[in-house]
């Protein structure tokens, strides 16, 4: 059995499925409680550990997708980068990439990602047969930012001056990025994971060709390669202002684009070719609202799709830590209670 995420994106029925971007995490008072034992990376680096935090909200919430837990900035580890996590910072790289020199010591270490294919073996072997295991990995402009700001930044102002002044070099790290994703995403599938998602969290920053440039040809570089090496496992990509440059990753082979709370699901349905799923899009503040208020918003989501296309339901963004666990549920029971009523109808 397949189960209602595959199914889904494969056309075959028509009951939505839901699952919400990070969907693990400090909301869950099961995960604040392993969160105390380890340090952040450690428990992405612990696949007993990795794998419990994945299938909790699964336990919880039956969701129909599992999203492994890990990070986005695990590729630059591979890279030969130091990461560190801090409480109240978030990410750091103490040594970011701004020359060449920079560029050039950076080295290929690809086996400090093997316990992660160890998480996915062991989660796809805890899973229930119908829940999905989603495999990820960071977009090579959304890594290289971090890779090149060391660590968040509200701007991206290092990263756009060395974009437009040295753009060789700056793909030059988005080519070194590129390579070990490739070969990640790869990996994981061949661990166990059933579909893949693409993080370019940051286009945001970026104007309409850069976009095209800088993040969209390298997706389409991504999806091209792993085609090639045989894998077939539908890919999403998500990025925040998806909602405005969705038709720049039509062309790029992907087959789900994760659409941010801006848009308006209706008129994107009625833009985009129908080949192509949409995945998207509630607010999650809207989860600090009432019951009624978050039935009303899933349901309007869902009706938006008037196509055949696949749909997934989702948030525009990640859950926050303080949002209320029951609020979750009405929306899961909202998005559910919807493809009843439309099944029976
Ligand atoms: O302290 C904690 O408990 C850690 C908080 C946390 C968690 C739960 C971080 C730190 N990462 C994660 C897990 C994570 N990150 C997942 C796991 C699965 C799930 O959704 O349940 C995923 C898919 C990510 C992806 C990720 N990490 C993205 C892309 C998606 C997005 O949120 O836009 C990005 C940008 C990151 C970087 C990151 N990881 C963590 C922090 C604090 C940050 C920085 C965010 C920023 O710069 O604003």
């Amino acid at each position: 059995m397949s189960g209602q995420y595959l199914s889904a994106i494969t056309s075959e029925n028509n009951q939505i499925p839901v699952w919400m971007m990070r969907q693990a995490g400090r909301y869950l008072p099961e995960y604040r409680e392993i969160r105390q034992q380890h340090s952040f990376l450690e428990m992405v680096y612990t696949p007993s550990v990795a794998a419990e935090i994945t299938c909790q909200p699964i336990r919880r919430f039956g969701f129909d997708a599992a999203i492994l837990f890990s990070d986005i900035l695990v590729t630059p580890q591979a890279l030969g980068m130091a990461l560190r996590f801090t409480e109240g910072i978030g990410p750091e790289f103490p040594h970011p990439i701004r020359t060449k020199n920079d560029v050039q010591s950076l080295k290929r270490d690809i086996r400090v990602l093997d316990p992660i294919y160890e998480t996915v073996q062991l989660v796809r072997s805890q899973l229930p047969s119908e829940t999905a295991l989603i495999g990820f990995a960071g977009a090579p402009f959304t890594v290289a930012s971090y890779m090149i700001e060391g660590g968040s930044s509200k701007d991206l102002k290092h990263t756009k001056k060395m974009m437009v002044s040295e753009t060789r070099l700056f793909q030059e790290v988005l080519e070194n990025v590129l390579d070990v994703t490739i070969d990640y995403l790869d990996r994981q599938v061949r661990a166990g994971a059933e579909a893949l998602q693409i993080f370019d969290t940051w286009i945001s920053h970026l104007d309409w060709d850069s976009c095209e440039k800088y993040s969209a040809q390298y997706v389409k570089k991504i999806v091209t390669e792993l085609r090639q090496r045989g894998i077939s496992v539908p890919i999403t990509f998500f990025g925040k202002q998806t909602s405005v440059f969705y038709p720049l990753y039509a062309s790029t082979g992907v087959n789900v684009i994760s659409i941010d709370w801006n848009g308006d699901m209706r008129q994107i349905d009625a833009d985009l070719d129908p080949s192509i799923g949409l995945q998207g899009n509630l607010d999650p503040f809207m989860l600090y609202g009432p019951k009624d208020i978050i039935q009303q918003k899933v349901h309007r989501i869902c009706n938006a799709i008037q196509s055949n296309r696949p749909f997934i339901f989702n948030l525009g963004h990640g859950l926050m830590p303080d949002i209320p666990i029951e609020a979750v549920q009405w929306a899961i029971d909202a998005v559910r209670s919807y493809s009843q009523t439309t099944t029976l109808s």
